[in-house]
């Protein structure tokens, strides 16, 4: 068999493994290091403001990708396995160059929407104890933060992300992203981050991400970010 048959019998397969679906393409994902972690809620627990279809396509497929394409480069290169994803990402230079783009993309992609899951599935409402406090000092209190968000996630153009960032003194701050970069590509840390993809809102919300900003905070588990804050204060946090 020549090499270029050999390869269009391969893009044959991937193909037809698209066809398949997805439990099909699950079982011939690349092994290795990064896992895809079930959501730790049913997918229609943001049922009405995020519709259960997307995020079974979000998280079984988009995050379910970044995941194997990570996978495929951690095959090729072994010591990307070897690091905990968030030191991967605080220094991409020591990636090797061939790859480095895919590690970000892709290992963006992995943290972003590990964090972004685990922060969602709650019943939105207010923070509390010393989160409320930290947002009453950094970001001009609850009503101001959710507005400067959601203007923020407005103005990110094309494909995206809104995040807060948290120092290990607890101090926040907005920050936009484009892409799958994060905070973490500078060393930070991560308190809670919007997805302002369009595969984040458009079967539900078409062109209008207003509306998709807007409504999301209903669905917000302030519990986890609270959660996330005190691991943040305790230097446990990592994605
Ligand atoms: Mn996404």
């Amino acid at each position: 068999m020549t090499v270029f048959n050999r390869r269009s019998v391969v893009m044959g397969a991937a193909a037809l493994a698209g066809s398949l679906g997805l439990r099909r393409a699950y079982a011939q994902a690349p092994s290795g290091p990064f896992k895809l972690d079930p959501l730790p809620y049913p997918a229609n627990k943001n049922e009405p403001h995020i519709d259960a279809q997307t995020m079974e396509i979000h998280h079984g497929r988009h995050h379910a990708a970044y995941v194997n394409n990570l996978n495929g480069v951690a095959q090729q290169h072994p010591q990307i396995g070897q690091k905990p994803l968030h030191e991967i990402l605080a220094d991409l230079n020591a990636v090797p160059e061939a790859v480095r783009t895919a590690v970000r993309n892709n290992g963006g992609g992995h943290a972003n929407h590990a964090m972004f899951w685990q922060i969602m599935g709650g019943s939105g409402g207010e923070p509390t104890g010393e989160l409320k406090a930290a947002i009453d000092r950094d970001l001009g209190g609850f009503a101001k933060f959710q507005e400067d968000f959601n203007a923020a996630g407005g103005r990110v153009f094309g494909s995206g992300w809104v995040f807060v960032t948290v120092t290990r003194e607890g101090k926040l701050a907005l920050v936009t992203k484009p892409n799958q970069d994060t905070p973490l590509m500078d060393g930070q840390r991560v308190l809670m981050g919007n997805d302002v993809w369009e595969h984040a809102y458009y079967l539900k919300y078409q062109n209008r991400r207003a509306d998709y900003l807007k409504a999301w905070w209903n669905v917000v588990n302030w519990d986890k970010v609270a959660e996330r804050y005190a691991a943040a204060k305790a230097g446990t946090l990592t994605i």
